[in-house]
């Protein structure tokens, strides 16, 4: 393949074959220098907000149908950069740097014109297998997102399919009191382009949104090939409580634009900038902070230099493996800082019988409300 450098291929064609035989969890699996991305997985959940005056936009909806519909347009809208970002950042889609357990990523964006700030707090909460708990909040607008994230992947004619394990919970204070609740499910990835080296995303399958109030969005994606041969194709269909009936229906590219088919007119429009993340500076950081804990095998990385990456990455990961030998010895595990594990997400029981999600329970991870922007000193601006 051509974005394979020649002296990578044979690398990147055991690589390959690797990830045809170890099923499940590709992210400890050793890839060539020429895919590796210097961004670690908790960097991700702030795919969530780099529009946040469409997330701020849920809390002006006066109705629960016009609510249901705000948190699709955020949803559709977060699309683009959680799928496609990596290809227009770094040309192709890459292999992110695997969290340590207990690793953490803060950050916000800043209240401007009105739409609250937005702060960020996310914790590697498992390490083998990777899981990734997020919880967002905009108390301005009383809003809150809480989520973790995992995959299981295999392998199938010639690209990797994941399985994205997790959901997210939106929560909703809504006017006149009393809360709305929201569970999000997330899209299947097939992952394409694997042979010439330069990988991308599809979407596949469906995902859901289930209103507490009973409005459900159910959303279907479709690649090249369908519905008129694009890629990046979405069509999401809105159902009142209690019926089966098509409401509403949303169709497009989730990528650029979509129409609202009721209408006529623009559904979402993703084309102009996002807005990326804050952080603090890396010598503020605390040293659990991602970009500080990587910031020599990013660099290392990003300046073509493999073997300081590499040998960067060694120390860490020895430096983890110490440690968990040391808590075995001394018979504890690793708490989390930011939240609390729990077997059954209630939430998900209650909202995923609606529209009979599979699987039926899933775990969670509550959000302890204390992360640095919680505190009472914290920056408000
Ligand atoms: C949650 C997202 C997720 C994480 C990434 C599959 C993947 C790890 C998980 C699902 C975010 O909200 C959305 C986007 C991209 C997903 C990643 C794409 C990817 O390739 C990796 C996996 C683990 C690999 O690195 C596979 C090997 C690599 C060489 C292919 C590029």
């Amino acid at each position: 393949g051509e974005a394979v450098p020649a002296a990578q291929k044979s690398s990147w064609a055991s690589f390959l074959k690797s990830i045809g035989s170890v099923s499940g969890d590709l992210s400890s699996l050793t890839a060539p220098p020429f895919i590796l991305s210097p961004i670690s997985l908790t960097e991700f959940p702030a795919y969530w907000c780099e529009r946040p005056e469409l997330f701020a936009a849920i809390a002006e909806a006066q109705t629960d149908e016009d609510r249901s519909i705000a948190v699709l347009r955020w949803f559709i809208s977060t699309l683009k950069g959680q799928y496609t970002s990596r290809n227009e950042k770094l040309g192709s889609e890459k292999k992110p740097l695997n969290p340590v357990l207990g690793e953490l990523f803060y950050g916000y964006w800043p209240d401007i014109d009105g739409r609250g700030r937005t702060n960020l707090v996310v914790e590697q909460v498992s390490h083998h297998p990777p899981i990734t708990a997020y919880y967002i909040d905009n108390t301005s607008k009383g809003l809150a997102l809480q989520g973790h994230s995992a995959q299981k992947t295999s392998f199938s004619g010639g690209s990797i399919i994941v399985k994205q394990i997790g959901h997210a919970i939106l929560t909703v204070d809504i006017p006149g009191g009393g809360k709305e609740e929201f569970l999000i499910t997330l899209p299947r990835l097939r992952i394409d382009g694997l042979w010439y080296g330069s990988p991308y995303i599809e979407l596949t399958e469906s995902s859901y949104i289930q209103s507490s109030t009973g409005w459900l969005s159910a959303i279907e994606y479709k690649g090249k090939g369908y519905f008129g041969g694009k890629s990046h194709q979405y069509k999401a269909v809105l159902t009142p409580p209690g019926s089966n009936n098509a409401h509403r229906t949303f169709e497009g590219l989730w990528h650029t634009t979509s129409k609202d088919l009721k209408t006529g007119g623009i559904f979402h429009d993703v084309q102009g900038p996002k807005e990326e993340v804050t952080v603090a500076l890396i010598d503020d950081m605390d040293d659990w902070e991602s970009r500080k804990l990587w910031r020599y095998v990013a660099k290392g990385i990003r300046e073509g230099d493999f073997e300081t990456a590499s040998r960067e990455k060694s120390k860490i990961e020895n430096e983890q493996r110490q440690r968990r030998k040391d808590e075995l010895a001394a018979g504890i595990t690793w708490p989390l800082k930011h939240f609390e594990h729990i077997e059954s997400d209630p939430v998900y029981e209650r909202l995923g019988r609606l529209f009979r999600a599979n699987p039926s329970m899933e775990d969670a991870y509550v959000y302890k409300g204390n992360g640095p922007y919680d505190q009472p000193d914290a920056p408000t601006a």
